[in-house]
């Protein structure tokens, strides 16, 4: 089965990270994780993606706060789809890195989702790789049934909270 490939711009985006990975795990989709700056390890981002479809990874993920060109660096070296989640930083709310992953110039696109959402970044990567892969169509399904049950749930409940 092929691997996502996660790559982070700084240690200190891990918590949104652990959003996609807890995913990943929970629906037995291998993955790899790297830290690889755009702008502090540009060989090594550059590598890593060059090489992705070769090293067996079907889709990659990037994660990156502020200025937030990672996404944009890896996509421009692999034809593999790439996901770009933006991090929030210490001013602007992730308004910057939304933009600056999102507004991608034609001709190298990013799957942009909502700032720090992790979980949909797994989820794309795992529907992604489920297009060729009829198992993980199948456990994708029976995650949605969860999700459904759970929010059933909540609206059984909500009356006695109020
Ligand atoms: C980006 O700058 C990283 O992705 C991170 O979101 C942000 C801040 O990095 P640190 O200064 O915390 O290492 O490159």
């Amino acid at each position: 089965m092929k691997k996502v490939g996660i790559v982070m711009g700084s240690d200190s985006d891990l918590p949104v990270i652990q959003k996609a990975t807890s995913l990943l795990k929970e629906l037995d989709v291998p993955f790899e994780v790297h830290v690889y700056s755009a702008h502090r390890t540009p060989e090594q981002a550059r590598l890593f993606s060059e090489q992705a479809r070769a090293n067996g990874f079907g889709v990659l993920i990037a994660a990156a706060g502020m200025a937030a060109h990672l996404a944009g660096a890896i996509a421009a070296n692999t034809t593999l789809p790439v996901i770009g989640i933006p991090c929030k930083g210490p001013v602007l709310d992730g308004l910057d890195a939304l933009l600056s992953t999102v507004q991608m110039p034609s001709g190298i696109p990013v799957a942009t989702v909502g700032v720090g959402n992790g979980a949909n970044a797994a989820l794309l990567a795992a529907e992604i790789l489920a297009v060729e892969d009829s198992d993980l169509a199948e456990r994708l399904r029976r995650k949605r049934e969860r999700d459904t049950i759970a929010v059933l749930e909540k609206d059984a409940g909500i009356a006695e909270r109020l």
